[in-house]
């Protein structure tokens, strides 16, 4: 974390706090001063040892958010803010992890029943103590039973979007020290999970030592939570990061042990048994011939009659050296003897791809450098940040062959006028034909159009079908039974001008669970109607996820893999998308912006 990271957390625990204890206006000076200086490209330390005028020519920082900046650089410490802490000694941030608790419910719950915790809110819930409190009621009361578990699980979980870099970072680092050979990242983030527990990074090396110093001297690492001599941990940015370090030649079976995930290492271990090896982090191990004595010896669990084990024997492997070594190298060789094919990350659940890569029928997934364009990005026009010939050009720049602009539509979940009306987008039209002059890549008029509660869509008939692709999108009423979801986007996908339905439960990751259709029954209706499944690469969302991509790919439906991109740079979240929809077992043919721009062409006709 940046020093001006840092500063701004207090910026914004200050105003929590002061929301809390009733405080007005002040709060909201409090959240844009932090937002600025988080986004300073000079570091906060420089301007604050050049005094308060300095830091105050931050936009936004005025001379009383100034002087408590240069106080926390030089003392560490907000005097008012540690007076604010002691009056509302509560997990601010636990429990506006709630969805719809925030900072002045935090307050009034605190003052009137002394909650402070998640585990002391869901306790007052559940007694029915909260909507005896004035101002709350049953409502509300239940509300905060329904989110507390999810907002429980969101605290212990960081999202890919932000794991990935850090680990990404990590690499980097690691693969430039002398001492390392290879270095991999390994764990859920290896499998592209939507979210992680911890981060973890495997090292094969000679040395121990120099990597253990080298790991905790890395520049992300704010704290070391273990130092050993084969591992070691640090926090960064807030999230767990481990590092193991084995030998060389044990690479390959550490790797494949230490990517999980659990379920499919305990399905490959067993595949092992049935013919008389043993698979453990330190290698492949042919077992026929070790006697029970020198076996007993090693360890007590699985081994000699390994071959007639069961499942209760391999989930707890024997982490012994003992057998002759058949493979551990390198993991493709540890599949190859076990007669597999390689099984990519994103398939490691136990979902049937031990089964499948045993008859040699794994799909050849799609890559990154599948996708030809995207089909979801917005501009200037709604809510983006650049206009339709910098996006344009953006896409071309990657190498796509053609581009989508889909800004919003007006509609339900659109404020303060952010979306298109019918005028707006004949308008648009006929902006985008100028920038057709100007991009070298062809660009389609598309709309992101909101579907209503009940299905329909916001956008009139005509308009949509004058435009070149249509994404419909949930953007309210995202708390739905089943039901009524699954209807909803069932019609949606009905819906002759739709061509993509875009994010399809609305979820935002570690913030709202969103919709929770049936997945089958929309995939089926998609595959019916040709209309394809987004799935939406933003990191904060990865909608549809593996799950529902792997039951429209069953059912024969198009996914298209867009970024939802609001500026240049966002057309990078691409890769989680790619990623995203491997775990759907998806392969390019399945991918609709794989195709080229004829496919494209002839899939909107
Ligand atoms: P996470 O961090 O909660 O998102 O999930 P993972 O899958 O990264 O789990 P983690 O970090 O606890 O361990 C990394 C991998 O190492 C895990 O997927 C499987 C493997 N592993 C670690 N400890 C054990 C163990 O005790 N038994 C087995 N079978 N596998 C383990
Ligand atoms: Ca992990
Ligand atoms: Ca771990
Ligand atoms: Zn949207």
């Amino acid at each position: 974390m940046s020093r001006n990271d840092e500063v701004a957390t207090r910026l914004e625990e200050f105003a929590d706090l002061l929301e809390a204890t009733g405080v007005e206006y002040k709060p909201t000076a409090y959240r844009r001063a932090a937002e600025n200086v988080r986004d300073h490209p000079e570091p906060i330390e420089g301007l604050a040892a050049d005094g308060e005028e300095s830091v105050a020519e931050i936009d936004r920082v005025g001379d009383a958010i100034a002087a408590k900046i240069v106080e926390y650089v030089e003392t560490g410490e907000i005097e008012e803010l540690d007076e604010l802490r002691a009056e509302l000694p509560v997990d601010m941030a636990g429990l506006t992890a709630v969805e719809g608790v925030g900072p002045k419910t935090v307050g009034s719950l605190y003052d009137a029943l002394g909650v402070s915790d998640l585990d002391e809110l869901e306790a007052a819930a559940e007694a029915g103590e909260i909507q005896e409190v004035s101002g709350f009621g049953a409502k509300t009361e239940q509300n905060i039973l329904d989110n507390v578990s999810f907002a429980r699980e969101s605290r212990e979980r960081t999202r890919l979007g932000d794991a990935r870099p850090l680990a990404d970072d990590a690499l980097a680092y690691l693969a430039d020290r002398d001492a390392v050979e290879s270095v991999e990242v390994c764990g859920s983030i290896r499998r592209w999970k939507p979210t992680i527990g911890d981060v973890d990074l495997l090292v094969a090396s000679e040395a121990r030592e120099p990597i253990v110093e080298a790991f905790t001297d890395w520049e992300e690492a704010d704290a070391t939570i273990e130092a050993g001599t084969g591992k070691a941990s640090v926090r960064a940015d807030g999230t767990r990061v481990d590092l193991r370090i084995v030998d060389p030649d044990e690479f390959g079976a550490a790797l494949q042990y230490f990517t999980g995930s659990r379920a499919h290492n305990v399905a490959v271990r067993n595949r092992a048994i049935d013919r008389g090896l043993k698979l453990n982090e330190y290698g492949l191990f042919d077992v026929s011939d070790v006697d029970e004595a020198a076996d007993d010896a090693g360890n007590d669990a699985g081994g000699g009659d390994a071959a007639g084990g069961d499942e209760g024997d391999a989930a707890e492997p024997d982490s012994t050296r003992t057998g002759e070594r058949v493979a551990g190298e390198s993991e493709d060789g540890v599949y190859r003897a076990l007669d597999m094919e390689f099984v990519p990350p994103e398939l490691r659940e136990d979902r049937g791809e031990v089964e499948a890569a045993a008859d040699g029928r794994l799909p050849p997934l799609v890559d990154e450098g599948d996708l030809r364009g995207d089909l979801h990005t917005h501009t200037d026009w709604s809510d983006g940040g650049f206009s339709i010939a910098e996006m344009a050009r953006a896409a071309a720049e990657r190498g796509y062959d053609y581009h989508v602009v889909s800004d919003h539509a007006t509609g339900p979940g659109m404020l303060g006028g952010v979306g298109l009306d019918e005028a707006a987008i004949e308008e648009q039209a006929a902006a985008i034909d100028e920038a057709r002059g100007e991009v070298e890549i062809p660009i389609f008029h598309g709309i992101e159009a909101n579907i209503d509660a009940d299905g329909g869509l916001s956008t009139d008939d005509e308009t949509l079908a004058a435009l070149d692709l249509v994404v419909a999108s949930p953007h309210a009423a995202l708390g739905q039974d089943r039901e009524a979801a699954t209807e909803r986007l069932v019609r949606a996908v009905e819906h002759p001008h739709v061509d993509v339905l875009g994010h399809p439960t609305g979820r935002l990751i570690n913030e709202r669970p969103g919709l929770d259709p049936d997945v089958e029954a929309v995939a089926e209706a998609a595959a019916a109607n040709g209309t394809a499944i987004e799935v939406n690469a933003n990191p904060a969302r990865l909608d549809a996820d593996g799950e529902f991509v792997r039951a429209a790919v069953e059912a024969g439906a198009t996914i298209a893999v867009d970024t939802d991109a609001h500026s240049p740079r966002e057309l990078d979240y691409a890769r989680y998308g790619v990623h995203t929809a491997r775990r759907g077992w998806a392969r390019a043919a399945d991918v609709l912006n794989a195709r080229s721009l004829n496919g494209l062409r002839s899939f909107l006709l």
